[in-house]
């Protein structure tokens, strides 16, 4: 790929969805569609401008070395990333969730015992219980984490909510508010410098549709 280019790391599905309206409203239109595309390097309507597709737990990775220059991440994967080599600078308020302590209902957590907590939010699970001052152990587990209560692999698990009816399906309710979720723009440190007019511009024209949705 040109050095000159300007790469932006999505994922598919919800992130791309609705990330789609304001790269349009940068002037920026997909020319393959990753739903469809087998390509992980999508061009767009823009020579200098390409989409790279990746898990959405990579998109801070690939970022942070500078693979590409920005790209749009939840903040729960952003929290358990860390942050290092990139800027946070704008959050698109899309693909909103709530990460939340779920367990079996009307079940309540252990007291007697170190209580056991599932997730592939193991950064954010720590910290929540940490702040609470509860000892606990946390099991990584990289999907499906509604089953670890229900087969005992753990009393509770820390994930994010949308309709809560993952939960409910599998008789889990909601315990505890972790924090509230949606995407945001993370530009690499250095390409923050060597292409500043661009991404000043791309994240200036973004900015206008939050305002306008927030009106
Ligand atoms: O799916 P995959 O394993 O490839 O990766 P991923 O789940 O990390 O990616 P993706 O594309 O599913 O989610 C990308 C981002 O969307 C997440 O990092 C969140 O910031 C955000 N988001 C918003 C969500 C949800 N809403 C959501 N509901 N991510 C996941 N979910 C899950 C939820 O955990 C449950 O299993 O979707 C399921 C349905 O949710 P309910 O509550 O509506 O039933
Ligand atoms: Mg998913």
């Amino acid at each position: 790929m040109k050095q000159d280019n300007l790469i932006i790391a999505l994922s598919k599905g919800r992130i791309y969805k609705e990330t789609r309206p304001f790269l349009e409203a940068a002037g920026i239109i997909p020319v393959d569609d990753p739903e469809t595309s087998r390509k992980l390097i999508l061009d767009t309507n823009r020579d200098d401008v390409k989409l790279l597709i990746l898990r959405a737990t990579d998109v801070p990775t690939y970022v942070q070395y500078g693979a590409a220059d920005l790209g749009v991440t939840g903040k729960d994967v952003l929290c358990e990333h860390g942050g290092e080599g990139l800027y946070e600078l704008l959050d698109l308020g899309i693909a909103r969730c709530r990460l939340m302590v779920a367990g079996r209902v009307g079940e309540p957590l252990p007291e007697a015992r170190r209580v056991r907590v599932a997730t592939k939010f193991v950064r954010s699970a720590r910290d929540h219980f940490a702040r609470k001052g509860q000892q606990v152990e946390v099991i990584k587990l990289y999907g499906s984490m509604e089953l670890a209560p229900l087969v005992g692999l753990a009393d509770c698990i820390v994930d994010v909510v949308d309709t809560g009816n993952t939960l409910k399906a599998n008789g889990l309710a909601p315990l505890e508010h972790i924090a509230d979720i949606s995407s945001r723009i993370v530009v690499n440190k250095a390409a923050m410098k060597m292409k500043h007019e661009r991404v000043t511009r791309l994240l200036e024209e973004m900015k206008k549709v939050v305002t306008e949705r927030q009106q």
